[in-house]
């Protein structure tokens, strides 16, 4: 039975402030820092029953909110094999977190306990860590209540980024298996991943030094963990590492500025050379973002589907070379956000799916392939090899060296992608290993295919739920009437195309748009965006201009 007496002590200490809603969404709940003191405590408890669920495997709880304010936090759980929650248990997070008492609560896990058929004498298993934020500490301390209110062996993973905490989880759950992932410490982490850059660039052209953005978040502390494993292999130079300050996180500054600004972030505007590369983490650093400056100063962003691009086609050519082009397909999953010269780029050379916005979607999208990969435009992303393919490599007999460079090559990769989840520092070994391998600088790699001008608008409305969208979220079925207003807007741009949809992480409807001239993108976007405020309404003073 469940611990009655344990629980409800426990979470008089941590009531439901009685005003709000919270929803468990594209990135676990995520709002203001503030007010999730209940929510943290309750995820606790929850993560406990979904470890006991399963058998007792280790589940991972992720104390951030990633790209979004300083004053925002949030929590995401990871199911054993590193990967999200599934999706059924996002609506039982969704009904625990808004009992609103404890009694309601008590019954709430009670019904869980029953529909979700967990057996409460399994052991209860999870590993937890936050990022910088300032109300990391306190969220941390209501999650560690929920863990003692149930009785959860619980393994504290420190101040760490997601990707890693990741990576944790899947270790911990393969250790002393055939599918080992690695060492279940964050030392075996930086070994993993530095051992597979070093001899993926072995007898190459040592990079020249890189500039890291750290958005002065946690990804500070974890690049300068890795620059030591990496030594000479990959001189890191690390920038926005100020992670005491506040108001400094993701300020001005990380992948999410980048992406949405299309600009350099101002800190790095005496620092960055023309030609020299750089790139921007967000605040736990599970994005990465790409940028350079031409010979005339002129700024110009390597994004996600730019690093799809560019990895898709050397996956594909290693494969090639080695020899086994007709048992393992590569295919690639991209949001609507990818810009339409990307699409047609890939979809020109390989498969191209498009799934909703959110790492689940594209990472379920692209477990289909033998090898599949997945980036958003803003930078979120990986490459996943099937079981099946990682055997295929393990078995290949290779008949000429040139095939068996690029199946070692292919072997590499699989150890230095995180194929839990988008990591950005994974990401950026895997960037500088193609770089290297290719002898690209950034102009290079950027002449792969010219962007079509877009630009990426919110709008505060007074409720994002009446937005409801269909076909992967590029078309709107509520509210009723506006997609067709869209669509005749649209119409009158050359090469236009724009999309709406409500933020899974934010309480506000994106607007996105593309045409063929940078203006027009612009005035596009903004038109929508106008539409879409008046038919939703909102604070006047909040109107798109
Ligand atoms: C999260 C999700 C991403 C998503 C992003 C924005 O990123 O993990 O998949 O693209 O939010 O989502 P939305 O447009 O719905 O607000 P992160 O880096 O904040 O965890």
């Amino acid at each position: 039975n469940l611990p009655i007496e344990n629980i409800r002590s426990f979470s008089d200490a941590h009531p439901k402030p009685s005003a709000l809603h919270f929803q468990y969404g594209t990135a676990g709940f995520r709002t203001l820092g503030s007010t999730l003191d209940s929510v943290i405590f309750r995820v606790g408890i929850l993560a406990g029953l979904r470890s006991k669920r399963l058998d007792g495997r280790t589940i991972g709880v992720m104390v951030t909110a990633s790209h979004n304010p300083e004053e925002d936090n949030g929590v995401k759980l990871v199911d054993p094999r590193g990967e999200m929650l599934e999706a059924s248990w996002e609506a039982h997070a969704t009904v625990v977190a808004n009992a609103p008492t404890t009694d309601a609560l008590l019954e709430a896990l009670d019904a869980l306990v029953k529909t979700a058929k967990i057996d409460l004498s399994k052991p209860a298993r999870v590993v937890y860590a936050r990022d910088t934020r300032p109300s990391g500490p306190a969220l941390i301390s209501a999650l560690e209540d929920g863990f003692k209110a149930l009785g959860v062996e619980a393994r504290d993973g420190g101040v760490t980024t997601t990707p890693i905490l990741h990576y944790l989880v899947k270790a911990i759950n393969t250790k002393g298996t055939k599918e080992s992932y690695g060492e279940d410490s964050e030392d075996g982490y930086y070994t993993k991943l530095s051992g597979a850059f070093k001899k993926l660039i072995a007898g190459k052209t040592k990079p020249d030094p890189l500039i890291i953005d750290c958005a002065n978040g946690v990804g500070a502390s974890a690049a300068a963990k890795l620059a030591t494993y990496l030594g000479d292999s990959l001189p890191l130079i690390l920038e926005n590492t100020d992670i005491t300050t506040p108001g400094v996180l993701n300020h001005a500054c990380g992948a999410d500025y980048v992406k949405t600004q299309q600009k350099l972030p101002p800190s790095l505007i005496d620092r960055l050379q023309p030609g020299q590369r750089a790139c921007s983490l967000d605040g736990d650093a599970d994005r990465l973002m790409y940028y350079y400056l031409d010979e005339r100063g002129q700024f110009h962003m390597l994004d996600g589907d730019k690093i799809a691009a560019l990895v898709a086609a050397f996956i594909v050519e290693l494969v090639k070379l080695a020899g086994l082009e007709s048992d393992v397909k590569v295919g690639v999953v991209q949001t609507a956000y990818a810009n339409g010269a990307s699409t047609k780029y890939l979809a020109e050379r390989l498969p191209v799916k498009c799934v909703p916005t959110g790492v689940k979607h594209l990472h379920h999208a692209a477990e289909h392939y033998d090898i599949g990969v997945y980036f958003e435009a803003n930078g979120h992303g990986t490459v996943l090899f099937s079981q099946q393919t990682q055997e295929t490599f393990a078995k290949y007999e290779p008949s000429t060296p040139a095939q068996s460079t690029a199946l070692n090559h292919l072997i590499n990769l699989t150890q230095l992608i995180n194929q839990t989840v988008g990591d950005a520092l994974s990401d950026m070994l895997l960037v500088e290993v193609v770089l290297t391998h290719k002898s690209y600088a950034g102009a290079e790699w950027n002449s792969l295919y010219a962007d079509l001008p877009n630009r990426l608008v919110k709008v505060v409305v007074s409720d994002r739920n009446t937005f409801k969208t269909e076909d992967a979220e590029r078309r709107l079925v509520s509210p009723p009437g506006l997609q067709a207003k869209i669509n005749e807007l649209v119409l009158r741009y050359e090469g236009g195309r724009s999309f709406v949809r409500p933020s899974g992480t934010e309480d506000v409807v994106r607007v996105y748009a593309e045409a063929a001239l940078k203006s027009q993108a612009d005035e596009l976007a903004f038109r929508v965006a106008g539409l879409v405020y008046d038919e939703a309404g909102g604070d006047p003073s909040k109107r798109p201009s």
